[in-house]
């Protein structure tokens, strides 16, 4: 049996493991190219869930994710639902806000909200009749020798499929993953940071944007850290980032520990979030996890490749998650035109070109951990900031800022990190002559002080 295919179509069967974003789109892009695609997801089908507890998350859409829905004619619909965000505006202990623009004229990263995300690209996937979606079929085997498939239907009856090519979307605890790792010589490596993350709600207030609404709102409190994106119906989620031993504290204090724990840190965040939301949250949930993994390369054979988190989840400290995995998809279109859909050639190619770049993120996204806990406070944000700023002014071609490169630009991630290397010791120099110059002036002025004698030869 090469495939579940009845028709006498002798296009390629391609199953798609996981319809999250990523798998939802990529499932798109190989329709457009004409495979027959089955996509298998493993939760029901999100459009027809009711607007349960599970709050709206939003994640920051920029460049590199706009580029690849753009691919599948989404670009301009995602945008036009997404709020666009044109500054960082950074909340100081005291209150104080102060904004910044991410770019120049036009330069801006977008909320986009998670669910309505997926959601699009699964009713633009439902249009393809070369695609069939399988809601609640979780995978349970995989032989990736064979090329089988196991899944488990809601029924609990299970069902076996064996497609020309397996596409392993199916998140940072990939099942496909875990199997290419058991066949051996597979580079692995994850790491779980002592932040966890807890989302909050800014509700509407009177029916508005109960804060400004273009932002992205920081609050850099050194190992506390919360941000906040708006949302289409008038609100913002928060994300509090801290320690989980600062979590379990708080849970084990009681009742008002949360609402003390913003009083001492957030406090003008209070009145946006309101006391009751904020006890509340932190009586009903707890920190969530957050982990790094790399690993490669990302085929194995010619039969199966993972994208996404599948193949390189990262803390969510840069905002680029998602918009890695969309540019997977975009590499990967590009690699089956230039070899002609010749899954040999195009799988080792992905693994080789895509593993430095996404490993490069990775490292990125720790990097900024690290980093935005080092700033301290608002003030060192602001400045770093503002130096950045200042640098690109100086020199708009030679010096562009990390954040700039990774967020509006569409260079490879590795090629960020040689640049970003390069362009700092150029500024270390800079500085060091720069240096040179009043340190010269004093010695010569001392010599000519204490000295005379040695300029003479000027006075001939
Ligand atoms: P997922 O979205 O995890 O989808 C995987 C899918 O596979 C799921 O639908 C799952 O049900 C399914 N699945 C899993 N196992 C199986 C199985 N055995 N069988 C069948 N189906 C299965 N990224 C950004 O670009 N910008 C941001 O601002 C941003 N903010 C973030 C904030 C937080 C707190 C976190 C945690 C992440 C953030 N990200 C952000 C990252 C982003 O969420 C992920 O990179 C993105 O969701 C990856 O998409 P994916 O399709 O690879 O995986
Ligand atoms: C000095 C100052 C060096 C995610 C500031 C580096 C990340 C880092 C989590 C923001 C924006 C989208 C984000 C900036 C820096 C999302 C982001 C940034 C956070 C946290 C985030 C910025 C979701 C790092 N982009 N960013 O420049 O505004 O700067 F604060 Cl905790």
């Amino acid at each position: 049996m090469g495939s579940t295919d009845m028709n006498s179509s002798s296009a390629l069967n391609v199953a798609v493991v996981g319809g999250g974003l990523v798998g939802s789109l990529e499932a798109i892009l190989l329709a457009k190219r004409g495979f027959n695609v089955e996509l298998y997801e493993a939760r029901e089908d999100i459009r027809t869930l009711e607007h349960v507890s599970g709050r709206s998350i939003n994640l920051a859409l920029s460049v590199r994710g706009r580029a690849a829905l753009q691919l599948v004619g989404l670009e301009e619909q995602i945008v036009h639902d997404g709020i666009p965000m044109n500054a960082r505006l950074i909340h100081s202990l005291s209150g104080k806000l102060s904004s910044q623009p991410y770019g120049k004229e036009g330069q801006f990263i977008l909320s986009v909200d998670r669910r309505l995300l997926n959601e699009t690209l699964l009713t633009e996937a439902e249009k393809y009749p070369n695609i069939q979606l399988h809601f609640s079929h979780k995978l349970l085997q995989a032989n990736l020798d064979k090329g089988t498939l196991v899944f488990k239907k809601e029924d609990g009856s299970e069902m076996t499929v064996q497609p020309d090519l397996i596409i392993g979307c199916d998140g940072a605890y990939s099942a496909i993953r875990k199997q290419m790792i058991r066949l051996g010589r597979m580079s692995y490596s994850q790491e779980y940071i002592p932040h966890g993350y807890m989302e909050l709600c800014i509700p509407p207030k009177e029916g508005k944007f109960a804060t400004r609404i273009n932002y992205l709102h920081i609050w850099p409190r050194d190992e506390f850290m919360m941000i906040a994106l708006p949302n289409m119906d008038a609100s913002f989620t928060c994300t509090l980032f801290m320690p989980f031993a600062q979590f379990d504290q708080i849970e084990n204090e009681g009742e008002t520990a949360g609402l003390d724990f913003f009083r001492k840190y957030f406090p003008d965040a209070i009145p946006l979030i309101g006391e009751k939301e904020i006890k509340e949250t932190f009586l009903k949930n707890r920190g969530l996890p957050m982990v790094s993994i790399k690993c490669s390369h990302y085929n194995y054979k010619d039969r199966v490749l993972i994208m996404g988190d599948a193949a390189h989840a990262m803390v969510p400290f840069y905002g680029q998650g998602m918009n890695c995995g969309f540019e997977d998809c975009v590499v990967l279109e590009e690699l089956l035109e230039k070899y002609n859909n010749d899954f040999a050639k195009v799988l080792p190619a992905f693994s080789e070109h895509r593993a430095p770049d996404a490993q490069a993120m990775c490292d990125l996204a720790m990097y900024n951990y690290v980093e935005m806990r080092s700033l301290v406070n608002s003030r060192w944000f602001l400045l770093k900031k503002k130096v950045d700023k200042f640098l690109n002014w100086l020199m708009p071609k030679k010096y562009i800022p990390l954040y700039t490169m990774v967020t509006f630009s569409r260079i490879r991630y590795h090629s960020v990190i040689q640049q970003w290397k390069r362009q700092d010791k150029f500024v270390e120099k800079a500085l060091f002559y720069l240096m040179c110059v009043p340190a010269a002036s004093i010695g010569v002025f001392m010599l000519s002080y204490f000295k005379p004698s040695t300029f003479s030869w000027l006075r001939k």
